[in-house]
């Protein structure tokens, strides 16, 4: 053999023992991400390396968070709420939760090993009523960070989202993660939109009346919404509370919530019948709605805060809006004093409702003159 064919043997042999790393030197266009289980994009991608001396460059991040344990069930960040495909949503990440982001970044759909990752994240962002996503007030920068992909071409990041002291709310809402990758010269993208927030907000409480006796029972409404992709388990609990604060009465419902589609409240709602024992003191009274992931009895924690303001009802006599345990002129005449007020009005109280409507007018005034005279033992 002559030297110059030894030569261009052994050229063929490097370059053909390089498969896994050809970072080919012309740039090309950035095409979509291909998912693993898309054969038909696939196949495209086969054509393109027949037919074209072209390489085709992808990227796709994906990841999610532990949510208290819950965000990884039943496997780690599993399609599609992982936000796999190109520029695709995850799951919502709970507060001050730890989350994983994975870029897996291919050429011509092999595993492109040793390339710089760029990650960075920012937030929040408000979705407006056209669905345009504008920058929150709060919105900055959190993270700029890179990472390098290995051996199956997939670049990770972990970090933890913050929680800042002052207004932590203020910096929920939507957040954005966005993984570049330059390989020859060209940037690949893919970004991803996530929900930073609680996972359960419970959206009203309301009473089925505002004035009830004794030895009776007050029905709680509830209702509740997450932006949750995945199932997670919740558990309500409904305290009733008397005048001096003293809990009487309590309720519980476990529920699955989640199914949401991203940007999307999923709603539920329940009911809680809860009966007014004879103890319970002559006065105002509120209700208090918490939900833990599961029952605190059994380590349950809470997803959130008490939902407030907490509503009140009134355990007496129906039309003693003074709360004197009798139904006189008094009463009727702080009535007719605020008479045609609505809640948020200045002289609207919702201690002189009979009804519990939000308004003040006839309806509560022929209740109180219904049962004029009376009077509590
Ligand atoms: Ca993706
Ligand atoms: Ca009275
Ligand atoms: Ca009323």
């Amino acid at each position: 053999m002559k030297k110059k064919e030894v030569f261009i043997v052994m050229l063929t042999l490097l370059l053909t023992s390089t498969v896994t790393c050809v970072i080919p030197m012309r740039p090309v266009q950035a095409r979509k991400a291909i998912m693993s289980d898309d054969s038909s994009v696939a196949a495209e991608g086969q054509e393109n390396e027949l037919f074209s001396s072209q390489s085709s460059y992808a990227i796709d991040v994906y990841g999610g968070a532990e949510n208290d344990g819950y965000g990884s069930f039943p496997e780690p960040f599993p399609a599609p709420y992982g936000g796999q495909g190109l520029d695709q949503p995850m799951d919502l990440v709970a507060p001050q939760s730890n989350v994983t982001i994975y870029a897996n970044v291919t050429a011509n759909s092999l595993p492109a090993q040793q390339v710089d990752v760029e990650f960075r994240i920012e937030g929040p962002y408000e979705k407006l009523s056209n669905g345009m996503l504008v920058k929150g007030q709060r919105w900055q920068i959190w993270g700029e960070e890179m990472s390098t992909t290995d051996m199956s071409g997939v670049a990770t990041l972990t970090y933890r989202m913050p929680w800042v002291c002052d207004d932590p709310d203020g910096i929920t809402g939507i957040w954005k993660i966005k993984a570049t990758a330059r390989i020859s010269d060209v940037d690949i993208v893919d970004t991803m939109l996530f929900y930073y927030e609680r996972v359960v907000y419970i959206a009203s409480v309301t009473t089925d009346k505002f004035t009830c006796s004794h030895i009776g029972n007050l029905v709680v409404t509830v209702n509740y919404q997450t932006h949750a992709i995945q199932q997670y388990p919740a558990f309500f609990i409904v305290a009733l509370k008397d005048s001096p604060n003293v809990p009487f009465g309590l309720a519980q419902y476990a529920a699955t919530i989640g199914r949401a589609s991203f940007c999307t409240w999923r709603t539920g709602s329940f009911n809680a019948s809860i009966f007014i024992p004879k103890w319970a003191s002559y006065g105002y009274g509120s209700v208090h709605v918490n939900c833990y992931d599961q029952d605190p009895t059994n380590d349950g924690f809470a997803y959130g805060k008490e939902y407030s303001p907490c509503p009140e009802f009134f355990i007496g006599l129906v039309g003693d809006v003074n709360a004197d345990k009798k139904v006189d002129m008094k009463g009727i005449n702080a009535i007719a004093a605020s008479f045609g007020s609505k809640v948020g009005m200045p002289l609207y109280s919702n201690k002189l409702e009979v009804n519990g409507d939000g308004k003040i007018d006839m309806k509560d005034y022929y209740m109180a003159c219904r049962h004029f005279g009376e009077s509590y033992p």
